[in-house]
């Protein structure tokens, strides 16, 4: 008897160029996590435009960002690939979720005050609300778990609660979602600011490692990466954050643990440090920047992925949307 499968939800908004930290932090993961569950990502276009985007680079990053998936390995046979837009489902659930949401709780998010800082002339309703969209996203298809990086966790937290609420207001109709992060990887810090998370959108392009990047600039974006006094090459982020970070890096591409990097470093100067982190980055990305060039170049290809993903997303959102549509008393012919 075929038992079914716990479900997986994740997903990443298509703006600027992706890093290595939404590559360890989130694609890597969920190329491992697979074979294991039922498996639901997407690109949260809906999410992206709480931030002003330009629509023909939205367009484009939306493509290239499914490319990416799939270059990383995510297969589109085994699992959902689809966007957000294209399911209705999202809208909607947020909108009934908005109304057992508090504006106190959305106030309090750190990415919201964040963000908010950084586009003063932009706070829109949008971002305020984006917690409860990506509420909707996850409950909408009865996600188990939801692996993201670190810094979604409050996210994650509210999502949870929401569940919860609802089911206690109405009765028992999403599954709790539990954030699954990973050990080391679910935090890689910019290089020049071992102190800040690598982000896409950091102003200074030197401490994040894109995955656009090409071999020689990510040697040399490594080779000025800020590390720390002394010369000991040893895993303790609180007194050696640059070293640490870079540790990081270095385990998970390398597919070792952190007390094998650092036996692979014994005795070695920084300058030999970097650059090897340096080459284990640029070899791991080379073949995968290949891949999605060569994909991205087959449309069609990419608009089946697309097309099949939403009949399959929409299928299962619609039919919790229409459970949550009659729970809270919404008359249906
Ligand atoms: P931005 O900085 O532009 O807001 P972002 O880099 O945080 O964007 P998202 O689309 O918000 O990117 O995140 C995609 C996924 O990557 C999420 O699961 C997030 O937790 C993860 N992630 C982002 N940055 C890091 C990082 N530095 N280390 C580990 N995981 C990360
Ligand atoms: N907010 C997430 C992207 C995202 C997401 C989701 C992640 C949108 N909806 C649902 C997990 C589950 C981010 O990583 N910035």
């Amino acid at each position: 008897m075929e038992t079914e499968r716990k479900k997986l939800y994740s997903a990443i908004q298509p703006t600027n160029n992706l890093t290595i930290g939404n590559y360890l932090g989130a694609i890597k993961n969920w190329v491992n996590l697979q074979s294991e569950y039922d498996c639901y990502y997407g690109i949260a276009n809906m999410h992206a435009i709480t931030v002003r985007q330009e629509p023909v680079k939205l367009r484009q990053k939306t493509l290239s960002l499914l490319a990416l998936y799939i270059a990383c390995g995510i297969d589109p046979e085994k699992c959902v690939l689809y966007l957000q837009s294209h399911v209705s489902a999202h809208a909607e659930l947020a909108w009934v979720l908005n109304t057992i949401t508090y504006v106190g709780e959305m106030e309090r998010m750190t990415q919201f005050k964040d963000k908010s800082a950084r586009h003063a002339d932009n706070i829109n309703m949008g971002l305020m609300d984006y917690p409860v969209l990506m509420a909707a996203d996850i409950l909408l298809y009865q996600a188990d778990v939801v692996p993201v990086g670190e810094d979604q966790r409050q996210h994650l937290e509210i999502t949870r609660n929401i569940a919860q609420r609802f089911n206690n207001a109405f009765s028992p109709t999403f599954t709790v979602p539990e954030g699954v992060y990973m050990k080391v990887g679910a935090k890689i810090n910019d290089l020049q600011f071992p102190d800040k998370k690598m982000s896409k959108s950091a102003e200074n392009p030197n401490g994040s490692i894109f995955l656009t990047d090409d071999r020689d600039t990510i040697i040399r974006k490594f080779k000025r990466a800020v590390t720390d006094s002394g010369s000991e090459i040893r895993y303790n982020p609180a007194e050696k954050p640059g070293v640490s970070n870079l540790l990081s890096i270095y385990s998970v591409f390398s597919d070792k643990t952190v007390a094998e990097a650092e036996a692979d470093f014994a005795g070695k100067g920084y300058g030999d440090f970097k650059l090897a982190v340096g080459e284990v980055v640029a070899d791991k990305l080379g073949p995968i920047q290949s891949e999605q060039v060569r994909l991205e170049a087959d449309r069609q290809y990419l608009d089946g992925v697309l097309k099949s993903g939403a009949e399959k997303a929409a299928r299962l959102a619609n039919k919790t949307l229409a459970k949550v549509y009659k729970k809270i008393g919404f008359y249906q012919i």
